[in-house]
């Protein structure tokens, strides 16, 4: 990574593990109450794409303040070096994130970070921590109930990545196009009190499922995993929450936080489920108007 990029991440890196509380400013996540709060014994996330406008940083870090957990895994592509090389975009939460995830760190969690193909950097500190925070180039992690899966972003078995990197920055621009025109499409959606609906989700899985891209990918990780003697893997990378059996390999990918804002999760019996934040947050919203609505109905009218 170029250093006029690592000095400032840096420096927002130790500003954040060394935080000074007190006076004045106090991060977002520790401002508020805990709410109502989950636990459960593992949880992966991956494509966060902190520095990039499409980071759904406020939504994740909804998700990091309610969920509770022993062992936190971040499955690559955390901080996006590519666009942050382009362009410099750090707004208060994408900082918020970055403090929620070493306060975890701090607070008792183990965190272990396996970077992916857009934070490439982070493998520079492989075997390092970051505030606690463990760097590793992959991982294998045993459920409660003794299986074996293999963690890894998916980029190093990603055949556009791999045969043609240029393609893959292409592809990554008419990315960001796309997740443009659906912040714009979202917000309009909003305003006419429709709920959120992916337009970058949609067309990749037209266009992608259509090149059986997400089939041979899914595949490749399986016969990698197959290699490896595992019983399963967890990946990213491709931006699709998925659970589900490849030739006899458990293939789990915990989606993203730019678009459909997922997690993977490990229940304290060892069973796994891929948690859709939106759902979540749009179940609370209803409930939360449904008693405004109660409430108001309530009132007595008053008396003239
Ligand atoms: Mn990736």
């Amino acid at each position: 990574m170029h250093r006029w990029i690592q000095a400032p991440l840096l420096r927002a890196l130790s500003s954040a593990s060394s935080q000074t509380s007190g006076v004045g400013h106090l991060p977002a996540n520790e401002r508020e109450p805990a709410g109502e709060s989950f636990r459960v014994r593992t949880v992966w996330i991956s494509d966060v794409h902190l520095g990039t406008p499409g980071c759904q940083a406020e939504a994740l870090l909804d998700f990091l303040k309610r969920v509770e957990c022993d062992t936190l895994y971040l499955v690559g592509d955390i901080i996006d070096g590519w666009q942050l090389r382009r362009s410099w975009y750090w707004p208060q939460a994408h900082n918020d994130v970055v403090q929620k995830l070493l306060r975890k760190a701090r607070k008792g969690t183990r965190v272990i970070y396996v970077p992916g193909n857009h934070d490439e950097f982070a493998r520079k500190f492989l075997e390092h921590s970051f505030g606690g925070i463990e760097v590793a180039e992959e991982w294998v992690h045993t459920t409660a109930d003794g299986r074996q899966l293999w963690v890894t972003h998916g980029d190093l078995y990603d055949g556009v990545i791999q045969c043609a990197r240029w393609l893959a920055l292409l592809g990554d621009s008419l990315y960001e196009l796309t997740l443009k025109l659906n912040r714009h499409l979202n917000s309009w959606r909003a305003r006419a009190g429709l709920p959120y609906w992916s337009l970058s989700k949609y067309l990749k899985l037209k266009v992608k499922r259509a090149v059986s891209y997400v089939g041979d990918f899914e595949a490749a990780l399986a016969r990698e995993a197959r290699k490896r003697g595992v019983d399963g893997l967890v990946c990213g990378h491709i931006h699709h929450a998925e659970m589900r059996d490849v030739e006899g390999i458990l293939y789990c990918n915990d989606g993203d936080w730019v678009e459909s804002l997922t997690a993977l999760v490990e229940h304290a019996d060892g069973t796994l489920a891929v948690v859709e934040w939106a759902e979540v947050m749009a179940g609370r919203s209803a409930l939360t108007n449904s008693v405004a609505r109660l409430a108001e109905a309530a009132q007595p009218t008053p008396a003239r």
